[in-house]
Parts: C-alpha cells; structure tokens; sequence
C-alpha cells in the first residue's frame, strides 16, 4: 500500500504526543486547539468509508452548543445517519496513533475491512461558524486529498443540512436535490402544501421569534426565510451579529437553565424558540402575563407531534405501528401522557441520537426526541408506500386529505437526523392546522419540576449503567443510595450517567414540586461526590 502522500501530509497535522481521544456519542469534542491531527485523520478515515460503502460519506466540522472554543468532528454514513459504531473504534485508534504508527493502523483499517483502494470515493465536507472551523475543515480536505479522493466542501451548513445532502447524493436525488437551496426548496413546498391544507390558510401571518444561539442556524433561517413568504414572519434574535456562540443563548442554554435566552425580546404569550450551535435541536417557550417562563422540550414536540400524526393514521385507517422513542431525561409526565392519555407505545433509549434512531427504525412510524429538542420522525418503506397510494385513491375525500397530509409531513421532516428548522417548520404547521396557541400546546400536560446537574469526579467510568441508563451498576451502594433518596419525595425519580461528551457525571431528578427536585438532585449530586471520587468543593445546595 502507497502511503507516502498520507505520511507526508500528516507532518502538517502532527498528533501531540500522548493525546488521546474518544469518538464519543457525538463524535471527536474537545478545545479546537487539540483537533488538528483529528480532522486530518477523520478525512482519511471518511475516504476509506466512502470505498467501503461506495457511497458519498459526510464530515462535519462542529462542537453543536458547546463553547465557541471547543470543536468537534462527526462522521456521516451513507443514508444520512450516524455512522456506523463498528467504525467509531476505527476512529478513536486513527485519532490515537502516534505519528510513527499511522501507517501501520491505516493498513490494519484497510485489511480488517478489506477495502478495494482502487474503488472510486467522495466525501461531503460541512463547518459551523466557529472561529476555528474552517482551518480545521481543510485539515479534513488534506486528509482526503492525501488519498486522492473526490469531494465536495459544503462550506458553512447546519449539521441536519450536510445530513440531507449526504442522504440526496446517495438515493439518486429521490430524497431531494443534494444541495442547500435543494433543502430550502423541499421543505418550504412541503410546509407550504400542509398549511394549505387548513380551511383559514391565508387568514393571517404568523410571527416566530427565534433565538440563533449566535450560530449558523441563524444564518441558514435567514437564507430560508424568503421561502416561507407570505405564511410565516421569523424574527431573528441572536443571529450572530454581536453575540457570542452558544453564550448565554441557544437550545442547550434554555433548556437546562430553564429559562429565556439573553438576547431576546419576548411579550407575553409570544411563541419563541431556540437552536443550538449546529441547528440540530430545537425548543420552544413563551412567557405568561405573570412573566412565568414556560419550556416546551423535546417532550412536549415528540407529544404534539406524534399526537397530530396518530390522529391521521386514525383517519386513514392504515394498519401502521407507531412508537414514541425517549431517553431517561423524559419528563414522567410527557411518558404517562402518552402511554395512558394517547395509548402510544412509549421506549426508553441510551442517550445519544444514534440509539434513538436505531429503536425508531423498528416502527413503520417511529417519532423520537431527546428531552433535549433533538429527534425527528421515521417512517418506514412500507409507511410510506402505503401513504402514497391512498394520496392517489383514497377510498373517500377525507381519507385521502388526510394522506396527503401524511404525505407532506413525511416531506417535511428530516429523517436523516433531527433538525431544528424542519422540525420548527412541522411545529408551526401542526399549531396553525390544529388552531393551537403556545399556550394550550403547553396545556397538554404539565411536566414535573426537574433540576439537572453534574459532579466531577476523578473517572467518570467508575459510573456504569443499565436500563437505558436508568439504574446505575456501578459504583457498590450507588443505586441502593439514590433508592432510597428518591423514596423521600412524591413522584419522584431519579437517575445518574457519565456524560459522553464532558468530563461529568450528569445527575438528573423530578419530583412534585422545584424545591424537591432541587433537594432531590443535590443530595443524588452528593451521593455521587462520596461513592463516585468526586474532586473540588461538595456539590452546593440549590438555594
Ligand atoms: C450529544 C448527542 C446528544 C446527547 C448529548 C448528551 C448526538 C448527535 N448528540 O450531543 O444526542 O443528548 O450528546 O451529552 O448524538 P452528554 O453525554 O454529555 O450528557
Ligand atoms: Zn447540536
């Protein structure tokens, strides 16, 4: 094997000795300063994969809503989904090995997969708007031009957008045209098809104002917006101008601070909502004349959406399953309302977009999200077939009324990968056909109070896990502990997870009411300090 350009090469993207990495849950993420020879690497890695599966591969540059500092880089299989985890080990050896063994782990790369050099490849390149994304973004291009590959770079794109794309390129264009405007294009005809659905369409402009995180969700919305003319009028908070990345804004931000992001001019019973840094996830919130702040997560869109799509399968009468998919971060309230209110099959996934993905497929319908505002909807090959015939000859007008809306909400969302403005796009489509305000959207069910925390501690791997994460094995006594904690409260729950992406261990807790779930979390935070090796100050009571 011919290695000699890649070695040359990798002397501009030198590995610090000693430095090792995980592709964790998301991929390669740490200070952007650490990341060169990573992405170097992942350019070759993405080639080999490319000649594996013959297909077009996708490398994005992006660390979502960690600090502007931070980096991070995913690798994007085939039909646009995470990649592959047999691969991920072929990752975190090539990000590890010292220079003087890249030949060496290379060669074991291409043997073990018995990959044909000789098969042509491509590779799909994407960047967030980080300041350093885009030097590290042509350290991705060296490494695949050092194995002569073809490529094509995207530039600045949401991480959901290189997701479509990849998908487009592979499936001949039947998932749509692989390109930015491609995507702008699909998804407003679909948005626009659904809403005329609706007797009052046209009856009045609807207004979102959207927090950008400072991110290149900002940017794309704002490219897109022309294409929502005249049915929907975004107003664009945090758009990148001043502000810094994910600072103090930004899904994420929302989401685990529980409150507004700075940055954003919100009245009353307005309808607002957040991205994060790679416009992956998305969540909602409003502000009630008392100025209380009310959160919709990825518990409340999964439920709005999977309540609007059960509806119509009612409707047209199709024997298709549909299961919700959710993590251990799923406010109980969300779970019981869709299991007992709904009647829908409810499952618990490890965190990670990649497990939730893997147990949706498993339905002809499968809606996910993480409490987070990450997830999307599947449908199967069959579900859609069987959708598109009745759009054509629907026993009766209604049913095929309804199909049809099935049909444009299966055009709508992205099914590569949760994306936050098709699935802003699908929200804002289901409220304006169900007549719905923010307000009694939220009035669905009313989500338990919950704190989430971390600890640091000396190894997080001392932590193990079982149940999709609901229950710990690992340290002795720690579950025991948090048992009997959580006996203490009223509907209460708790559970603890090593982070895959921070050097933490995330401790989440509900109960009935803010102060339980406050007391609740900091004594599990305690438990953990003791039995887990926590390091610095004892974690501090709430308030
Ligand atoms: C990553 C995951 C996200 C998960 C989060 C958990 C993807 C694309 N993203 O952002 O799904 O919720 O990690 O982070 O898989 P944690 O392990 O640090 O809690
Ligand atoms: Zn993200």
């Amino acid at each position: 094997m011919h290695l000699e350009a890649v070695l040359r090469l990798s002397a501009h993207h030198c590995k610090p000795a000693g430095l090792t990495l995980q592709y964790g849950t998301a991929g390669f993420r740490t200070k952007a300063e650490h990341l060169d020879h990573v992405m170097y690497r992942m350019g070759l890695l993405a080639v080999l994969r490319s000649k594996k599966t013959k297909s077009v591969i996708g490398v994005m540059v992006t660390a979502s809503h960690n600090p502007e500092e931070d980096n991070g880089v995913k690798l994007v299989d085939p039909m646009g989904e995470m990649l592959v985890q047999e691969w991920e080990l072929h990752a975190t050896n090539l990000a590890n090995a010292e220079e003087h063994e890249l030949q060496t782990v290379l060669t074991n790369i291409i043997k073990q997969e018995a990959i044909s050099m000789q098969v042509e490849s491509c590779v799909a390149i994407g960047r967030d708007t980080r300041p350093s994304s885009e030097n590290l973004s042509l350290a991705v291009l060296d490494g695949v031009i050092a194995l002569e590959s073809k490529y094509q770079d995207y530039g600045l794109v949401t991480t959901p957008q290189l997701h479509y794309v990849v998908c487009c390129r592979n499936t001949d264009g039947r998932y749509g045209e692989p390109t930015v405007e491609g995507y702008y294009q699909k998804l407003s005809q679909a948005f626009k098809d659904l809403v005329e659905q609706s007797p009052d369409c046209g009856a009045e402009q609807r207004c979102l104002s959207i927090d950008g995180a400072n991110g290149i969700g900002a940017l794309k919305v704002k490219e897109m917006e022309e294409h929502l003319q005249p049915i929907l009028l975004l107003q664009l908070f945090n758009d990148g101008s001043k502000g810094k990345l994910n600072h103090a804004c930004g899904a994420d931000y929302v989401k685990v601070q529980q409150k507004p992001p700075e940055g954003i001019d919100m009245k009353p019973g307005e309808r607002c909502c957040s991205f994060d840094g790679d416009a992956d996830r998305i969540v909602y919130y409003y502000k009630d004349c008392d100025d209380r702040f009310h959160l919709l997560d990825g518990d409340k869109i999964a439920t709005l959406i999977s309540t609007f799509i059960k509806g119509l399968l009612v409707k047209v009468d199709l024997k298709l399953n549909m299961g919700v998919v959710q993590t251990a971060y799923a406010n109980g309230s969300s779970t019981r309302y869709l299991e007992n209110i709904m009647k829908v099959p409810v499952y618990c996934a490890k965190t990670g977009v990649k497990h939730l993905h893997h147990k949706a497929q498993e339905f002809d319908i499968g809606v996910y999200f993480e409490a987070n505002g990450h997830g999307t909807v599947l449908f199967s090959k069959t579900a859609e077939e069987q959708i598109r015939q009745l759009t054509n000859m629907g026993a009766s007008e209604e049913i095929r009324k309804a199909a049809q809306m099935l049909e444009n909400v299966i055009n709508l969302i992205n099914q590569t990968v949760g994306d936050a403005i098709s699935d802003m796009l699908v929200i804002e489509a289901i409220l304006f056909l169900k007549n719905l305000t923010v307000q009694k959207w939220d009035e669905m069910y009313t989500d338990l109070p919950n704190r989430q925390l971390k600890v640091t501690v000396s190894d997080r791997k001392v932590i193990d896990t079982t149940d999709a994460e609901r229950r710990t094995v690992k340290p002795p006594g720690l579950q025991e502990k948090i048992d009997e904690l959580v006996k203490s409260y009223n509907l209460a729950r708790s559970f603890v997870r090593p982070s895959g992406t921070e050097d933490v261990v995330r401790v989440y807790a509900e109960a009935d009411t803010q102060e339980n779930a406050d007391a609740l979390a900091h004594a599990v935070s305690l438990a953990v300090y003791h039995l887990a090796g926590g390091v610095g100050d004892l974690p501090r009571p709430l308030r």
